[in-house]
């Protein structure tokens, strides 16, 4: 990690920002993509250096990593997606800064090790420093990271380990100043509470892999694209305007059962899709993938002519043979969960709580802070119920460290305000009579192409979301070959980040 600049625009300055990579010469936003072979270990020393002090503005006033001798910029790795030791998650108190001259109280090695033995896919890692982690994203610390096993996936005849016809596109917004530089208010919504912190970031430019609004000439043929949403509170609702569709292969790390065809498709911070499009049944010679998905999500603004677009395809007149003939029908399966398996059931409730001139303070799951000690303590090997009840305006999007999880079904809470009141007074779902609310509310469809296991849910604001967790491999059900209930445990959190950051974040701590 170092600061470095970046182009992202052919008319605008070059930006100063944060980025991963192999040296100061090889370094780009997004990181260098690591290309890992299942059965195959990673490790990963991941260096901090970056300057004393961070380009973005951030908030002491939130529970934030900061160094003993108030020098230097805390950081430290996630593997969104990984099924890893607690070591080498990225806990948020494992942050380090430049030179490893300052580390957080759970910081255990400098050598993280990646097992890359669960199913085939597409992570992405990113930093997850304490109150800095929505910072430190937008100054750009963030990469992609996919599992490959051949043996599974060379037979499914989508276009796979190939350069030109296979992509990983990492789309977020940032806006920014004339000069080139990132653009953030520096101003918090609450400034006596909280001097600088908002309740989200929104930028104005759509970034794809580094370029704003960029273009891509394709032959008229199938390409496959894994698109990662790596915004900070952005959802995008993407669709071709030459009518293309969608052929959804994978959802976040896992591969679907059958393939699903999909006209638009919604990404909130941190999910991904695996996708294929079939440039050959063009009608016209460009297409634009579009977005218009209101921000925040899903009551907020609606998309303006900056923000509604996200790249162009320039499609290629002449007729092309495809190696790709067809999409199979079936694409891998996995062993289906039981819910007479699950040992445990658990509520997690999502609070905003907010100042005397209505603007948000913070946020919270079941009304902790993240220090409160862990509430959430599975045993590994295990699955799990949880019923995530959002009493909030806002959709979040849940992420769970280790685990997966099917979303079973998402049912509307009817006389939502007299079980807020309750849940504000006691904080327990049980004695608030949870059940009785969803009896009669609406079901929401869970869409076919989210039915598999995900690590990243949309939890819809006043409804009850329930899922199924397991904390083994799902292609196996095998337990992990590392001890899940070591120092310093995992996290679950909402992945909008400003959220993530103030506090939506709760330890999730194994134990025997
Ligand atoms: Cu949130």
């Amino acid at each position: 990690m170092g600061s470095f600049w970046q182009k992202f625009h052919r008319d605008l300055p070059a930006t100063p920002v944060f980025a991963y990579g192999t040296s100061r010469r090889h370094s780009t936003i997004p990181g260098p993509t690591i290309e890992a072979l299942h059965g195959v270990d990673t490790y990963v020393t991941w260096q901090n250096h970056l300057p004393s002090k961070h380009i973005l503005p951030w908030d002491p006033t939130i529970p934030t990593a900061v160094p003993p001798n108030k020098k230097g910029v805390p950081t430290v790795v996630h593997l969104h997606g990984g099924i890893d030791e607690p070591q080498s998650d990225g806990n948020a108190n494992s942050w380090f800064t430049s030179g490893f001259r300052e580390k957080g109280m759970t910081w255990t090695k400098k050598r993280y090790h990646y097992h890359n033995i669960q199913h085939p896919g597409t992570l992405w890692y990113h930093d997850h420093a304490m109150g800095l982690t929505r910072v430190n994203l937008l100054a750009g610390l963030f990469g992609a990271y996919i599992i490959r096993q051949p043996n599974i996936e060379a037979p499914l005849g989508l276009p796979y380990n190939d350069e030109e016809f296979e992509h990983t596109l990492m789309v977020f917004d940032r806006s920014f100043r004339e000069d080139g530089s990132i653009y953030m208010n520096a101003t918090g919504n609450n400034p006596s509470i909280h001097p600088q912190w908002q309740p989200e970031y929104f930028g104005d430019a759509i970034i794809v892999n580094g370029k704003a609004w960029p273009f891509m000439k394709v032959k008229r043929r199938k390409y496959r694209f894994r698109i990662i949403n790596a915004s900070n509170a952005r959802f995008f609702r993407f669709y071709l305007t030459n009518n293309l569709t969608f052929i959804h292969v994978a959802s976040d790390s896992a591969y679907n059962e059958r393939p699903v065809i999909l006209k638009e498709l919604l990404l909130s911070p941190s999910e991904i899709a695996d996708v294929i499009i079939d440039f050959a049944k063009s009608k016209s010679e460009t297409a634009i993938l579009a977005n218009d998905a209101p921000y925040p999500y899903p009551s907020g603004d609606p998309v303006n002519e900056s923000n509604d677009k996200v790249m162009k395809f320039i499609i290629s007149p002449h007729h092309e043979l495809d190696m790709w003939k067809k999409t199979p029908s079936r694409l891998v399966k996995y062993p289906s969960p039981n819910l007479s398996e699950a040992s445990q059931t658990r509520y997690i409730a999502m609070y905003e709580y907010a100042s005397e001139i209505d603007e948000p303070t913070h946020l919270y799951m079941n009304g902790k802070p993240y220090d409160a000690p862990a509430t959430e303590t599975p045993k590994p090997g295990t699955s799990e119920v949880w019923y995530v009840i959002n009493l909030t305006e806002d959709n979040h999007p849940l992420h769970i460290h280790l685990g997966l999880f099917k979303v079973l079904d998402q049912t509307e809470l009817v006389n939502l305000d007299e079980f807020k009141q309750c849940m504000m007074k006691l904080n327990d779902a049980v004695k608030c009579n949870m059940n009785k609310y969803p009896a009669k509310g609406k079901r929401a469809e869970v869409p076919a192409h989210e039915k598999g296991w995900k690590n990243v849910f949309k939890m819809m604001p006043g409804h009850v979301t329930k899922i199924f967790v397991r904390f083994s491999f799902i292609h196996s059900n095998g337990s992990y070959p590392f001890d899940a209930t070591a120092e310093p445990g995992y996290v679950y959190h909402c992945h909008i980040l400003d959220h993530e950051d103030n506090a939506m974040m709760r330890p999730l701590k194994f134990i025997h």
